[in-house]
């Protein structure tokens, strides 16, 4: 393997063993992670960097948050696993924790954000067949161009990327896909009588932080309401205060019938994930109808509830919001001629780069990387910063200066 620039040879030493060893299912950047604390990690270098990723939004409550970790800890000392086959005594209280949190009457614990929705989706065509009365086989789920909702085939069904599902055909049907943030678009689709669902990201991630207009998301839920249509939310991504609210519908006040969580609902230590919703439609799954191996494990479910304390006795959904903001401000302060948009909510942000060479937001990110922040493009042009939600005014104006001082070579 050609040496990456730029790299030690210890580094190189791990980086030619990923490259023997594993599926070449990524394209990382070129740093090799040892050690992780609040917003910072750093490398077999001992190099310290901001994380401005915080893992896809999953560290939300930053890397290795002591609480979360003590809790992990004292569980997995105690009792890890039993199954959904038997009761055990953490299960229900979790339940009713997270229940309670985000005022639904049921929770289906699961593992994978992807997990999460495949059952949104089960959720809502067995709804639809057994509550709303559409035809067996015939219920109809609308989703958005340009989502990203996870990986397994049924998922990507409904992809527009053609990168997530060239030659893993078949595909799944009972999807239509429309526009984002088209009102129209979504109006003309609900007129057919056998939809159940419409899923949707409050802001599209993958597509590189794609913000809907004010109201969006507001119309859409009362659109499907009119419809009786199940609005179902993706927040796996969004949710858990990166937006600046604990949930990004929060903004809107919009209720999602079925609300999907994950990633940071365990503060990054393992999968956890959630699908909520009340009995008229989470009872329409009897026993035996779905379920995992993993789903509401013991240790899942006492990490979420401490995750989920974390982020509110830290109140990092208000300093996601303030430090967003500045976050926001400062770079388009920059004025950078390559910076075409700034754009985001909360800590929840991207910039849009325009240059005529090709990779350059991948260049700006290595440049970034040796002045001590990681961050990682999407779809070629966005660069995503979304570090953890506990991070100070005084860091973001050393990230701000990190970000200006690499952006000067191009
Ligand atoms: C990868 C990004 C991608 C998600 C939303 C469900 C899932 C995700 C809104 C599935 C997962 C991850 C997956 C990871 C990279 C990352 C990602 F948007 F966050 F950047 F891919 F689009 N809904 N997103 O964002 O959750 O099954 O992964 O737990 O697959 O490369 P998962």
């Amino acid at each position: 393997m050609q040496a990456a620039k730029h790299t030690t040879s210890k580094t190189q030493y791990f980086l030619e063993k990923e490259e023997q060893y594993g599926a070449h299912n990524y394209h990382p950047l070129p740093v090799v992670l040892t050690k992780g604390k609040g917003v910072f990690v750093w490398d077999v270098d001992d190099r310290r960097y901001y994380d401005f990723l915080s893992g896809y939004s999953a560290i939300n409550q930053g890397h290795c948050h002591p609480r979360i970790i003590e809790t992990f800890i004292e569980q997995a000392q105690r009792l890890t696993l039993t199954s959904r086959a038997f009761h055990n005594d953490v299960l229900g209280e979790y339940e009713e924790y997270i229940t309670k949190f985000f005022g639904y009457d049921k929770v289906l614990p699961m593992n994978t954000g992807v997990e999460a929705v495949e059952t949104g989706l089960k959720l809502a065509r067995r709804w639809g067949y057994e509550v709303k009365g559409v035809p067996h086989n015939k219920g109809k789920i609308i989703t958005c161009e340009h989502n990203f909702h996870g990986r397994t085939i049924s998922v990507i069904s409904f992809s527009s990327d053609e990168g997530s599902k060239k030659d893993f055909g078949p595909f799944t049907p009972g999807f239509e896909v429309i526009p984002y943030n088209d009102i129209a678009a979504l109006q003309a689709a609900l007129q057919d009588s056998n939809v159940v669902g419409f899923l949707v990201e409050p802001i599209q991630g993958e597509a590189g932080v794609v913000v809907p207009d004010e109201g969006y998301l507001a119309k859409a839920a009362a659109m499907c309401k009119e419809a009786n249509v199940l609005f179902i939310a993706d927040e796996i991504q969004t949710g858990l205060a990166r937006t600046g609210k604990m949930l990004a519908c929060d903004h809107e006040d919009v209720r999602p019938d079925i609300l999907l969580l994950g990633k940071a609902l365990s503060g990054g230590t393992m999968p956890v994930s959630a699908v909520l919703a009340d009995d008229e439609i989470m009872l329409t799954i009897k026993p035996g109808d779905h379920g995992s191996t993993y789903g509401g494990n013991p240790i899942a479910c006492k990490v979420a509830i401490t995750a989920l304390q974390v982020l509110k006795d830290e109140k990092m959904a208000h300093n996601s919001e303030v430090q967003g903001a500045h976050l926001r401000k400062e770079l388009k302060a920059l004025g950078h001629e390559h910076i075409s948009i700034v754009r985001g909510k909360g800590l929840f942000n991207a910039i849009v780069i325009e240059h005529p060479k090709k990779d350059t937001a991948w260049d700006i990110c290595i440049a970034m990387k040796k002045n001590g922040l990681l961050a990682k493009p999407t779809h070629g042009d966005r660069i995503r910063f979304a570090p953890p939600l506990l991070i100070t005014r005084p860091q973001i104006d050393e990230c701000i200066e990190i970000i200006r001082k690499s952006m000067d070579n191009f």
